[in-house]
């Protein structure tokens, strides 16, 4: 379902020279215990990001899934890069979600780094169901001009290549300009802000459940601490190492 997306998502970090990063065993390509789902992850080394993840799911008709997240690198205080979509071919049920999200919810900040996600979001409103978040709080960590839709795949079969297109596309001119342009939140407090969000989404993330049903528990466990939020552990240690920058 999401394979062309997946190739474009690549592709854009291919062309900045991206370098795919050898993973442990057992998280490169898991197939579940019943042969019945493949996950697959990349984590990619690009100039301009600390850590870019990429994760396909494939458990056939039960669910299709692209995910991914870009962490910039510290010095630069523009929006993860948050993509999830979900595919439930049985249910016919897609869950779409592409967001520029926002380390903080101060007005400024999204005024300077958000702009360009609210003209797309206009030009697909068909993407933005008013749904409201079960799992997540929409203030935290979510723009207000997120791509977020939930329901039958007619609506959005269409647009969504599109939109994916353009919203990949957004977020590179984004980042060209933030490189340009100096961060108003320091290093250090990036820093800060990226660990809260990994501690934050790995406490929130409703993925675990079907990680531990496909792949057992242990391995869902060590999926969301050692590959998908790293530092939601350990984080003590990161706090204290930092101590001392108070600025850029
Ligand atoms: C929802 N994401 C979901 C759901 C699942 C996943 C199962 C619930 C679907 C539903 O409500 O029917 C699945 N999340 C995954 C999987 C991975 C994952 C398989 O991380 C594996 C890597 N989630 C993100 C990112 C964003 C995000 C980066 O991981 C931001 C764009 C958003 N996912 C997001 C939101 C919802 C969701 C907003 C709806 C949850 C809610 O209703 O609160």
């Amino acid at each position: 379902m999401f394979d062309p997306l997946l190739e474009e998502l690549h592709n854009g970090i291919l062309q900045r020279g991206g370098q795919s990063l050898i993973l442990p065993e057992g998280i490169g390509t898991c197939m579940s215990l019943k042969g019945n789902c493949v996950v697959r992850n990349w984590l990619w080394d690009v100039s301009g990001f600390r850590r870019w993840r990429v994760t396909h799911l494939d458990a056939g008709n039960q669910l299709q899934v692209l995910n991914s997240v870009a962490y910039p690198e510290y010095n630069n205080d523009q929006p993860l890069l948050g993509i999830d979509l979900l595919w439930f071919g049985v249910a016919k049920k897609l869950v779409a979600v592409l967001d520029f999200q926002p380390l903080v919810q101060d007005p400024a900040y999204i005024e300077r780094h958000l702009s360009g996600l609210k003209k797309l979001r206009d030009r697909f409103p068909e993407l933005s169901s008013d749904v409201e978040m079960r799992s997540y709080d929409p203030n935290k960590y979510f723009s207000p001009c997120l791509l977020f839709f939930k329901g039958g795949v007619n609506e959005a079969v269409q647009s969504l290549p599109l939109a994916f297109n353009s919203f990949v596309s957004c977020y590179w001119e984004l980042h060209d300009l933030a490189i340009r342009n100096p961060s108003i939140i320091s290093s250090a407090e990036v820093k800060d802000l990226q660990i809260a969000y990994d501690i934050y989404s790995a406490k929130k993330d409703p993925a675990h459940g079907i990680f531990s049903s496909y792949f057992g528990k242990e391995w869902a466990d060590r999926f969301l601490t050692e590959f998908l939020f790293p530092f939601s552990i350990a984080n003590d240690t990161s706090n204290m190492s930092d101590e001392c920058s108070g600025g850029v």
